[in-house]
């Protein structure tokens, strides 16, 4: 159990909490938090420090132990079944190199990356405690403020970031790249690349803070400690200096001693319950997938944090099915990708962009204002020169999808359509056609598929699903059922202009601030 030990560095050291049980069939708890991604970890450790006891029910696993080869993660060169959620193939990002497919069968088994395939689009997502914090490339964005407005139309913007967004910089350990190292450092020489091309083309190219140990970073490029962003560690986890949630915010709630956590089990269903509160009813599942148990919990205070996709499936299906019918029709609404499409150029030979290229991103273009995109300056960690640049662009993407209950399949679907992705590819055309003229460059055709410049078919930003001050009131109170409350990404209604975890967690903060102060009191 991750209440036994904390993960520093990659060392283990024992912290003062005891272990603790999964959750038991017939208890109770004052708060029961669904997740235990960003909104599922700033909930818990405030409720705590405020007195309350709190569990958390996570789909995923601990991500505590080491494999056979004596790591918890696989890297991105060797995926194995720790990297896929329930699949028996890889489903990477990048589908093929120089054309040819580059999948591979894998057991199947509870990994750390969930690519859930909707009709239109396949969404990313991670599993296990720390819910994305595990996968994603730790770029922690603080979106300008100039165009908060935007994102949350109906949050008071000066608190955001005055109180909320500095209070989230700070949890999250957030901190920026030492310039000076940066620009001499190999397995940024693909970031330098970018620069240079941005520049030339007169793009505003920009830092932006990550939540990686710099110093870490510094030592494994220099050979003095495991390497970790500089072995392709990101999407199936990373084993040293990320600062994921289970060294920060999870760590000091366990520390409370009033958290605890139940991973490998899945909430199915919240109810009211005759004498009050919730009645949750929570799956233990296997490392196959199976279910080994059906338990059934009270809860005075349910707080859905399963992130955009996995709180908007579960509201949208006990709306549709009568167990939340007062639900409003909001729900399943305001959906998003965060406007992103990959890409990536071909450079020419005397522009190599590294062999050895960190994980972790630290610069973006911004032609936001301009163009609608703001493209990351994205490591294609193949540990082979590749000559290529890859970019994940952000863009103002303008289409909104809705998660709808289909009786006949038993399933929640998403009518999000592939062709809407057009509207985000001529955004960031606005920035890699200027380029490609300028250098004399063309796209990369071999990412994607045979002949496919654009990766259109993903995302792994979702957002909305149950909007803030639509499905919610303006601190994530659902509407219909007080005790109830939405905590993560589904707040967001689509978009948030960079990438979105510090403003999912900055949010999180100034809501739970509120419900602590008004309905815990
Ligand atoms: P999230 O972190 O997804 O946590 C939800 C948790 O709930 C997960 O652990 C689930 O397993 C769990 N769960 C779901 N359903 C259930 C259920 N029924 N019962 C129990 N547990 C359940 O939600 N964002 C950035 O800002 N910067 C980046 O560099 C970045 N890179 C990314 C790279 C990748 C590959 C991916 C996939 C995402 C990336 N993101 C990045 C997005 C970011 O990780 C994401 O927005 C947040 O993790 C969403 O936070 P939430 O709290 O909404």
């Amino acid at each position: 159990m991750l209440g036994a030990a904390t993960v520093l560095g990659g060392q283990r050291r024992a912290s003062a909490a005891p272990p603790v049980a999964p959750i038991a069939s017939g208890s109770h708890v004052p708060a029961l938090v669904i997740g235990t991604g960003y909104g599922g970890s700033v909930t818990a450790l405030r409720l705590a420090q405020a007195g309350v006891d709190v569990h958390m029910i996570e789909m995923g696993m601990a991500w505590d132990t080491p494999g056979s080869d004596g790591k918890i993660f696989a890297n991105t060169r060797t995926p194995d079944q720790r990297s896929y959620w329930l699949r028996t193939k890889t489903k990477q990002p990048l589908s093929n190199f120089l054309g040819f497919p580059i999948d591979k069968n894998i057991p199947k088994y509870t990994g750390i990356l969930d690519a859930e395939d909707f009709a239109g689009i396949t969404v990313y997502q991670g599993r296990g405690v720390g819910g994305g914090s595990l996968v994603n490339g730790g770029m922690a964005v603080t979106p300008q403020q100039s165009r908060f407005s935007q994102i949350l139309p109906s949050v008071n913007a000066s608190e955001m970031y005055s109180v909320y967004y500095p209070r989230a910089n700070a949890g999250l350990g957030v901190t920026n790249v030492n310039q000076s190292w940066w620009e001499n450092a190999s397995c940024y020489q693909y970031s330098r690349v970018g620069r240079k091309h941005a520049q030339r083309s007169g793009f505003p190219y920009v830092f932006v803070p990550n939540v990686y140990d710099w110093s870490y970073m510094e030592q494994e490029l220099a050979g003095n400690v495991p390497k970790s962003a500089v072995n392709a560690e990101v999407l199936y986890g990373n084993n040293h200096g990320k600062k994921h949630l289970q060294k920060n915010y999870i760590a000091q709630a366990e520390a409370t001693g009033r958290v605890a956590i139940s991973p490998l089990h899945k909430v199915t269903s919240v109810a009211p319950a005759s004498t009050g509160g919730y009645t949750v009813t929570v799956e233990q599942i296997n490392t196959a997938g199976d279910t080994v148990a059906t338990k059934t919990v009270t809860a005075d205070r349910v707080f859905f944090a399963a992130g955009s996709v996995g709180t908007s499936k579960l509201l949208v299906r006990l709306k549709a099915t009568g167990v939340l019918p007062n639900l409003n029709n909001e729900v399943g609404k305001g959906w998003g990708d965060n406007g992103n499409v990959m890409c990536g150029r071909a450079n020419h030979l005397w522009d190599p962009t590294g062999t050895v290229q960190s994980s972790m991103p630290t610069t973006g273009i911004d032609n936001w204002d301009a163009g609608g995109a703001f493209a990351e300056v994205a490591p294609l960690p193949t540990g082979i020169e590749t000559w290529a640049s890859f970019y994940l662009s952000i863009t103002a993407n303008p289409h909104r999808a809705e998660f709808s209950w289909n009786a006949a399949t038993g399933k929640v679907d998403l009518s999000w359509q592939t062709s809407w992705k057009q509207s985000s590819i001529t955004m960031a055309k606005t920035i890699f056609d200027k380029i490609n003229k300028k250098e004399g460059t063309i796209y990369r055709t071999d990412l994607f598929g045979v002949y496919k410049i654009w990766g259109d078919h993903l995302t792994y930003h979702p957002l909305g699903g149950a909007v803030l001050n639509k499905a919610t009131d303006n601190h994530g109170r659902l509407h219909g059922y007080p005790g109830l409350y939405v905590m993560d990404g589904s707040l967001i209604p689509g978009n948030t202009t960079v990438n979105p975890f510090v403003t999912i967690t900055a949010l999180a903060e100034r809501n739970i601030e509120n419900i602590i102060l008004n309905d815990l009191a």
